[in-house]
């Protein structure tokens, strides 16, 4: 199951208590103090790990609490800090105070990390002062996360125009592909590796998306905060229409969506493909389409895997240009 939102409560551990302790030796007029201090609490960092794709972890846990420092013991020992207890969530995380909304980190990039909580500093043990003191309390809060996946390319499409089929010719991903819309029920990424070079690029394949998807029908358009991140979008049209629509009313339709999403996506580097093109309906319908929507389009199918080895190689040029003009 993708699990793309999640709330969690964390609390770091609390700073161990300052020793308070006296020794005396014969012959001595007063006994000296020897408490030592306390260890500091461990603090909770969350960190973004390749091997992490889904926030359903936290489906079944979501309380995190680091351990507490040691206590500060007699003869000046200093308690032990505890440990720091990690947290491992996927690339793309975004992490914010549950009560205020307020980001605190956005993990864009593996192995980035960040102290969410910070353990409680330790008390101090009666040697160096007259009285000793507690530690401090580990700090705590409720935090959320929110998972928007990071891939170069993202496939837009209406259900069944063929995105899984797709996803599966160009790259290593397993997405399921069935003559059924909405067979694909959550994103998939997969690695494309490009046949000429030793670039490769990550394309993300999600749910289809319909008319009036931003007014929840489908599976709506909760799936495109999945493409938000993507650096060209993809439409998948079913040239052949096998479901009855015409291909430029559902690009017409796709692309409102979009716009009803965010127009900023709309900016984006575009590229469109024509699948079905083994179908006699397909050749026909691709004459007006390419009419209508004045773009290079790119004329693929799937099924006899033809046009694959182009569109691949014009989406590497696409994100190559992409990433120069956008370096610095
Ligand atoms: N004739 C023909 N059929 C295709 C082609 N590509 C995909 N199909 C068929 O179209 C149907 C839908 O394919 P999927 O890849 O599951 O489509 P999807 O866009 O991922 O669909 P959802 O996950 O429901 O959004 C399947 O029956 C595929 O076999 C093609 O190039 N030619
Ligand atoms: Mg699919």
């Amino acid at each position: 199951m993708f699990v793309d939102r999640a709330k969690i409560y964390v609390q770091a551990g609390d700073g161990g208590k300052g020793c308070e302790s006296e020794y005396y030796k014969k012959g001595w007029r007063h006994a000296r103090r020897d408490g030592g201090d306390g260890g500091h609490g461990g603090s909770i960092i969350v960190k973004a790990d390749v091997n992490v794709h889904t926030l359903l972890d936290f489906r079944y846990r979501q309380h995190f609490k680091a351990q507490s420092g040691k206590h500060g013991g007699s003869g000046n020992k200093r308690g032990a800090d505890a440990q720091d207890s990690i947290i491992l969530v996927p690339p793309g995380t975004i992490i914010r105070d549950a009560n205020n909304d307020c980001l605190i980190r956005d993990l864009d990039k593996a192995n980035e990390q960040v102290i969410v909580v910070k353990g409680g500093s330790g008390g101090i043990g009666n040697f160096k002062r007259q009285e000793s003191t507690p530690g401090n309390p580990g700090e705590q809060v409720r935090v959320s996360f929110e998972l928007k996946l990071i891939a170069d390319i993202g496939l837009i499409g209406y259900p069944n125009a063929g995105k899984s089929s797709f996803i599966n010719k160009i790259s290593n991903a397993n997405s399921k592909v069935a003559q059924f819309p909405f067979t694909t029920l959550s994103p998939i990424l997969g690695v494309v590796n490009s046949s000429v070079s030793e670039s490769r690029m990550i394309i993300a394949d999600i749910p289809g998306i319909i008319k009036d998807a931003h007014q929840g029908r489908g599976l709506g358009i909760e799936f495109l905060r999945h493409i938000e991140r993507t650096k060209i979008l993809l439409f998948v049209i079913d040239m052949a229409g096998v479901d009855g629509r015409d291909p430029i009313i559902d690009y017409a339709d796709l692309v409102n969506e979009l716009q009803s999403y965010d127009h900023m996506l709309l900016k984006r580097p575009q590229l469109i493909i024509a699948n079905k093109m083994d179908l006699a309906e397909a050749k026909e319908n691709l004459i007006n389409f390419k009419k209508s929507v004045r773009k290079r389009i790119y004329p693929i199918s799937c099924l006899e895997s033809l046009g694959i080895e182009k569109i691949k190689e014009a989406l590497f040029k696409k994100l190559g240009k992409f990433e120069q003009e956008n370096s610095d």
